[in-house]
């Protein structure tokens, strides 16, 4: 195996958080993904690349070694499973909640509750460990028209600001999670490559300790 460390990311808010943590761990990406079309990008450090992907698509590239390291939302990882990987660091960036949402003057019915969302398996066990039966509906997104439009009674989705909601008349409902963004890294890698991802982590894990 080669000694290179890939690093997965994607872009948006968790490139943005987590390019300050790698700085400090002496990576500099040589390319901005919000400008750039490359998926590759060479640092400032010849023996480590990032790939970037889909925030979804995090856990399995390192599940199946396609990259070493990568950053996810906690919420990508529960959805995932968290199969092939080890979740090393909290890293406290890209805060937010996993949360039921609906409206606030409609109480929720006890029995066959429609929900919508891209959190399925959240979802799922989420309402199964209290309990109550629900019809599941699988978004992509937009999540808050769901309920608008009678498509569901209530959503499952991401809030941060609460604005979302807001300006869709929703409100959030039901706390399910506090969510942030966590390093995970590949089982077989965390073996063969230990010292170079070791160095790597506990150098993280400084700042991230300075920081909170
Ligand atoms: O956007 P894309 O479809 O490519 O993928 P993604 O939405 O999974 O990626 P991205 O980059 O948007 O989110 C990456 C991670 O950031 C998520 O997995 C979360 O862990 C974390 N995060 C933190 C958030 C938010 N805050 C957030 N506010 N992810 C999404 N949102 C969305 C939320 O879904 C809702 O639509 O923002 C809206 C709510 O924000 P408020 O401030 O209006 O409440
Ligand atoms: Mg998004």
């Amino acid at each position: 195996m080669s000694k290179t460390l890939t690093i997965a990311l994607s872009k948006g808010r968790i490139f943005k958080d987590t390019v300050p943590l790698l700085r400090a761990a002496g990576i500099e990406p040589l390319d901005d993904p919000e400008t750039s079309r490359k998926l590759v990008l060479d640092t400032s450090r010849d023996d480590v690349k990032i790939v970037i992907i889909r925030a979804t698509d995090v856990p399995t590239y390192v599940q199946y070694g396609a990259a070493d390291l990568g950053v996810a939302g906690k919420d990508v990882l529960m959805e995932h499973g968290g199969e092939g990987l080890y979740e090393m660091i909290d890293l406290k960036i890209a805060n937010c909640k996993l949360m039921v949402a609906g409206f606030s003057n409609r109480p929720l019915p006890d029995t066959n509750l429609k929900v919508a969302t891209k959190f399925v398996n959240c979802a799922r066990r989420y309402f199964a460990s209290q309990g109550r039966q629900v019809d599941i509906i699988k978004l992509y997104g937009s999540m808050e028209l769901a309920p608008l439009v009678g498509l569901a009674d209530c959503i499952v989705d991401l809030v941060d600001t609460g604005n979302t909601l807001r300006a869709n008349g929703l409100a959030p409902l039901e706390h399910m999670a506090d969510i942030s963004s966590r390093l995970v890294v590949n089982k077989a890698a965390m073996k063969l490559k230990h010292d170079s991802i070791q160095d790597l982590l506990t150098q993280i894990q400084s700042v991230v300790a300075q920081r909170n």
